[in-house]
């Protein structure tokens, strides 16, 4: 199993990442480009599990070279987990592309990152609805004081592919 932290530039993914990892982190360029990323391992359960910090992408159509690499690194790792990082600002905007991962049949779990920001703009977000409405764990985090990240790291393993029927059912629409 390995871990993709996928999101919009500038979410927070690499302090999240830092968080997750410690300092047991390489850095690298991705096989024949100028895009770097960064890999490392975290401890889950007592198995020691590959996190990879997954340059920022809006959407899976890729618009540029890091974009590119994003989408090439998601389809190499069939069998990842993806926490996908969305800044709770701007909640709307970052859906998209956990949507678009959601349906591409990948477990996903949400990092709402920024928490602190959204808290001080009093952005209410209902945690629980949004996590069944997508169908996956939702988890408030403020990467850089540390806040959620635990909650973060024991939801992993409980996130696991969506049946879009299934939630159609849970939720009343069929
Ligand atoms: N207030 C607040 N700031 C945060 C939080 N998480 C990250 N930041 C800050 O947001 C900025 C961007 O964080 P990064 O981790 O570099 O974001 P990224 O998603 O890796 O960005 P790219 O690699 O450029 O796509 C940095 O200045 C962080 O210190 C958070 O939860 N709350
Ligand atoms: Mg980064």
């Amino acid at each position: 199993m390995k871990i993709l932290l996928m999101g919009h530039p500038n979410v927070g993914k690499s302090v999240v990442f830092n968080r997750l990892t410690g300092a047991n982190v390489t850095e690298s360029n991705y096989p024949g480009t100028t895009v770097d990323y960064s890999k490392g391992y975290m401890r889950l359960e007592g198995e020691d599990v590959e996190v990879i910090d997954v340059p920022g992408t809006f959407s899976l159509e890729p618009k540029d070279k890091a974009e590119e690499v994003a989408v090439k690194m998601l389809e190499k790792n069939k069998k990842s987990a993806i926490i996908c990082v969305i800044d709770s600002v701007k909640l709307e905007r970052g859906l998209y592309l956990a949507l678009e991962i959601i349906e591409e049949g990948y477990p996903v779990v949400i990092a709402l990152n920024m928490w602190d920001i959204a808290q001080d703009k009093k952005i209410r977000i209902d945690i629980d609805k949004l996590s069944s409405i997508l169908g996956v764990p939702v988890v408030p985090t403020t990467a850089i004081s540390g806040e959620g990240i635990k909650e973060l790291v024991s939801t992993i393993r409980k996130a696991a592919p969506v049946e879009i029927g299934r939630i159609l059912k849970r939720s009343g629409v069929v």
